[in-house]
């Protein structure tokens, strides 16, 4: 989800950088070098910092180290550790110049290092450095993972996040679900509006089912064409049933016109397969599973959800 808001944020949007010290004045002086070109944010201790970052993810963190209470280390580690903050950049800046310190910096996974008293062409230059940087890997990221049409993960992202989600509920002996989705009557549907409105009608299916996932977790796939397929770890049938039937309503809610369908506007089918993964078991029959009930849904009339 991440990257696809991303590749939605408008270019003319600013950056963001949250600037973390617990002195005010440190605090001040950074803020005035970057107020006019950037979204700042502000902390003044290690707790606060987190809660930011968790909240409006910023392009950059701007880190002082020694602070009471967390150091500038132990908000950096706390980063590194959750995958939703994992990939915000971080920048210590640090008071003396100290080599052991700079070390243990980047091994905790820090881009760069500012020394203070902060010299204004220096800091600018790096903190400039990391963006051009993070856009470029951004934009690497977004070709190679991302559906170009939907802006949802593409297929080569599916295939390599459902065997870590598989590995994952196998180590911890949980449910895995898994959602396949196909557009109903969408031949009928370009053959009447043209490909152009086909497209947009898929972007905006794509949009409905991603609005529809609330946990971080959860994913959303283009599988083809006109199909789709979520994961839903930690997900019993019965929950992927819900959000099934949840995602099933949201493209109906969308009323799209659709003449030629026997709803009169656009709908999909779903098909539902969950697991407690095992050794003896592969990814690929829960979506074998996922797709024969999908074809049932189709065969009972569309629009609706087998599992
Ligand atoms: P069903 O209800 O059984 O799913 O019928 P259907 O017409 O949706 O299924 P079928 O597989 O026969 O047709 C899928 C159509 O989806 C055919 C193809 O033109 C269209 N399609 C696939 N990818 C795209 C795309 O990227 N853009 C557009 N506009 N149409 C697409
Ligand atoms: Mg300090
Ligand atoms: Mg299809
Ligand atoms: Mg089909
Ligand atoms: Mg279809």
């Amino acid at each position: 989800m991440y990257l696809a808001e991303l590749m939605a944020r408008p270019q003319s949007e600013k950056g963001k950088i949250l600037i973390v010290d617990d002195q005010p004045l440190n605090i001040k002086i950074l803020h005035q070098l970057f107020n006019e070109e950037y979204e700042l944010f502000m902390a003044t201790n290690g707790e606060q910092a987190i809660a930011i970052c968790q909240k409006v993810q910023p392009d950059l963190v701007l880190l002082d180290i020694e602070m009471p209470g967390m150091s500038g280390f132990d908000v950096c580690q706390h980063l590194k550790a959750d995958p939703e903050t994992a990939s915000i950049g971080v920048i210590f800046v640090t008071a003396h110049f100290d080599e052991v310190q700079e070390v243990k910096g980047f091994q905790l996974g820090a881009v760069d290092f500012i020394h203070k008293p902060i010299n204004p062409i220096i800091t600018t230059a790096r903190v400039k450095n990391q963006f051009t940087l993070k856009r470029q890997s951004d934009l690497l990221h977004s070709i190679a993972l991302l559906d170009s049409l939907t802006g949802v993960a593409n297929r080569r992202q599916f295939e390599q996040r459902l065997p870590e989600l598989w590995k994952h509920c196998c180590r911890n002996q949980l449910a895995l679900s898994v959602v396949m989705l196909d557009v109903d009557f969408f031949k009928r549907f370009n053959d009447r509006y043209g490909h152009q409105e086909g497209d947009q009608c898929l972007r905006q299916v794509a949009k409905a089912i991603s609005d529809s996932l609330r946990r971080g977790i959860d994913f959303v796939a283009r599988y083809g064409g006109e199909e789709f397929i979520c994961i839903l770890p930690e997900t019993p049938l019965s929950g992927a049933m819900n959000m099934a039937k949840n995602i099933v309503n949201a493209v109906q809610a969308l009323h799209l016109e659709h003449v030629d369908s026997s709803f009169k506007e656009v709908t999909i089918s779903a098909g539902v397969s969950s697991v407690i993964p095992r050794q003896d078991l592969t990814w690929q029959s829960l979506i074998e599973t996922a797709d024969q009930q999908l074809y049932l849904a189709k065969e009972r009339g569309r629009n609706q959800i087998a599992s």
